[in-house]
């Protein structure tokens, strides 16, 4: 069972860190890493629950449903037989469980029944998704990068990690939660790996199924000149209550469904918050002036319905910030409904329980059960707007302008700039993240950073070393300076390597904007135009976010097999007045049809004119 390219990590190209390098991180040898503290956050109540609430604690202080009944999906009844994080974590439980599943022929882990939901569903809980398409036995490695901050050293072993497996198989991939995923990884190898990414202080945990997500925060936090709020001490601070200390949180890892929480640094909302189940907004005690949010609920992206976060009418302190995560997030673990999975995100439950009941329930969990309402908070938000403003509403013209992070941009530290590099819809290859190391070394402070548009950026490059950095190969490769439809590319994974996928994403999307890059210019003033491909209606790719948006379909066209193909949505709002973009056409195949049509919306509604 999987035992192609089994030979210890140590064997390959990858260094392993020393203790010096891994030992709270002031100095590594590959220079200075960015330290950043968590804020210090008033420790959530773990334990808070209601007497009619549908789920309880068992003895190993994991959460399961009180009444099988309520088990009303495969996932629910997969999660009541075993506790995954109890299983993964147990004492040496997920080096003993690999090893149990490694040895084990693979014709017979599909016999019994648990190991199959172990292999295909639990070991989820660690990061390690399955991906039959790779071949059996080998998977993807999804992490944990909060705010989407990396240094150099990380880089670096990661990069050695996918090129062990060879061209076809180890690549990685910048997602749409400002975070990467690993491919090719063979069980074999994945306790070497977990551990080693854990003493660089990366974990895994918890970051799939029905758990929370990476924690998003503005990617340029800590060098924009037009900040806010610097969001990356809270994504690292909900990190590690999300993870209580990168150890698993059974508190949360039982939710009804996924969850997605961001921190917002600037009026661009680079963050997307109106996607997020919980969106924190930075503002002001009206009070004491001290710094904290305002608090938005229920935004998600689905096959049978999507909304927009709404207030919660709430404020708190930066340092209750995890309390209100944790009032939350267990208030939808004890009362969100666990039937059709696709009716069991935070949206459904605040629904069934009635906005007034939700609050009131968040508010009784929240400490000394007081949860002081927006008013008594002035948002941050207005003044950054007066200076740059953003999403005018233009009926001639759909397009939400922001600012770009691709390019090179003064920073608000004086003589230093930052460069956003254009990674065509986030994919990595062997030996690029090892070059996107060594610039950052060399140019910068060690430090690279994810978008949630599934870029790249390198801070901290004075002003003097640019020229030079702009000549090296991987600037030339992800060019700062791509075209406009190039530069506002995202897609999903697609039918390379997922299950759902219904056609090939990434390289369809990557040919079709570069096509029409050469055809097209857009009005002056215009950063980038945002064309979202998902290869099917769980839109992943953020479809409904894309000034153009693509949600893949099989096309059945007259005498011949289905083709690939999708539907196309348009007038995707991001920013401070987000709206969903919207179905325009329906089951159009990819190739000439669906360029003509996408030119003629880029033109008619985006400004575009034929060079
Ligand atoms: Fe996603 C399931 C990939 C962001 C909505 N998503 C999947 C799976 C795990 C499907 C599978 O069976 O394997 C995909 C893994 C494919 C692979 O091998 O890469 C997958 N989702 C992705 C990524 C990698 C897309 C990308 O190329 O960037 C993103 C990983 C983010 C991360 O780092 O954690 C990713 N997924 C999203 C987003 C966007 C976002 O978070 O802003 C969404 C829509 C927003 C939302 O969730 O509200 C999204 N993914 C889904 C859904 C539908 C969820 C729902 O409520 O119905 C599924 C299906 C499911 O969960 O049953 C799904
Ligand atoms: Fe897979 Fe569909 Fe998500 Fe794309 S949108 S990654 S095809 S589940």
């Amino acid at each position: 069972f999987g035992s192609a390219n089994s030979a210890p990590l140590a064997a390959a190209t990858v260094e392993q860190p020393t203790a010096s390098s891994s030992s709270g991180g002031l100095e590594s040898r590959y220079g200075p890493k960015t330290v950043i503290k968590p804020l210090p956050q008033n420790p959530p109540n773990l334990d808070v629950t209601s007497a009619d609430a549908f789920v309880g604690k068992t003895p190993q202080g994991s959460w399961q449903l009180l009444d099988e009944g309520r088990a009303k999906n495969p996932f629910e009844k997969t999660k009541l037989q075993n506790d995954a994080l109890e299983l993964l974590k147990r004492n040496g439980g997920f080096d003993e469980l690999t090893g149990e599943l490694t040895s084990t022929p693979f014709e017979d882990i599909y016999t019994d029944e648990e190991k199959a939901k172990t292999i295909d569903v639990r070991l989820k809980w660690m990061g390690l998704f399955h991906r039959l398409k790779a071949g059996k036995g080998r998977f993807m490695l999804r992490l944990r990068l909060p705010n989407g901050v990396l240094n150099s050293e990380q880089c670096r072993y990661m990069d050695g990690v996918i090129s062990k497996y060879g061209e076809e198989q180890g690549c990685a991939d910048v997602t749409t939660r400002q975070n990467l995923q690993l491919r090719g990884i063979t069980l074999e190898d994945a306790p070497e790996i977990l551990s080693t990414l854990e003493s660089l202080g990366i974990t895994t945990l918890q970051s799939g199924m029905d758990n929370v997500r990476n924690v998003a925060g503005s990617p340029i936090a800590g060098i924009d000149p037009q900040e806010v709020y610097d969001t990356r001490a809270m994504c690292q601070a909900l990190t590690e209550y999300v993870t209580q200390g990168y150890d698993g949180n059974p508190a949360i890892s039982n939710l009804p469904r996924k969850f997605n929480i961001c921190v917002v640094g600037s009026a661009d909302m680079f963050e997307h918050p109106h996607i997020n189940d919980i969106a924190l907004v930075p503002a002001k005690s009206n009070d004491n002036g001290k710094l904290g949010f305002h608090v938005e609920v229920g935004g998600f992206l689905s096959p049978i319905r999507c909304a927009d976060a709404i207030p919660l009418d709430a404020f708190v302190d930066e340092g209750d910030a995890a309390a209100l995560c944790h009032a939350i997030l267990s208030t939808f673990r004890d009362y969100g409904v666990r039937g059709p999975r696709t009716k069991t995100r935070l949206m459904w439950c605040i629904d069934e329980m009635g906005y007034d009941n939700f609050r009131e329930e968040v508010a009784r969990r929240m400490p000394g059960g007081n949860l002081p309402r927006a008013s008594e908070a002035t948002t941050l938000l207005p003044d950054a707007i007066a200076h740059h403003p953003i999403d005018p509403i233009d009926e001639s013209h759909h397009h939400s302008t922001r600012r770009s992070v691709l390019g090179i941009h003064d920073q608000k530290q004086d003589g230093l700039q930052w460069a956003g590099l254009c990674v065509p819809t986030g994919s990595l290859e062997s030996g690029d993240m090892t070059a996107l190391a060594n610039i950052a070394d060399k140019f910068g402070s060690g430090e690279v950073r994810l978008t949630v548009d599934q870029n790249v950026i390198i801070p901290n490059i004075p002003k003097e070393k640019m020229d030079a950095f702009l000549e090296e190969p991987i600037v030339q490769k992800f060019t700062p300076f791509p075209g406009m439809l190039v530069a506002g590319l995202v897609s999903c994974t697609g039918a390379r390597w997922c299950p759902q996928a219904q056609i090939h994403t990434k390289s369809n999307a990557l040919e079709l904007a570069q096509r029409l890059d050469e055809q097209l210019s857009f009005p002056e003033g215009t950063n980038e135009v945002r064309m979202h491909w998902s290869g099917c209606p769980n839109v992943c790719g953020q479809s409904q976010v894309g000034d153009v948006g693509f949600i893949g379909t099989s096309v059945k066209v007259k005498g011949q097999d289905a083709v690939e193909g999708v539907n196309l949505l348009e007038g995707g709002r991001i920013g401070q007045a987000p709206a969903e973009a919207q179905l325009v056409d329906k089951k159009v195949p990819l190739g000439d049809e669906l360029e003509q049509k996408v030119k003629a919306i880029l033109m008619e509604k985006y400004g575009a004119v034929e060079k």
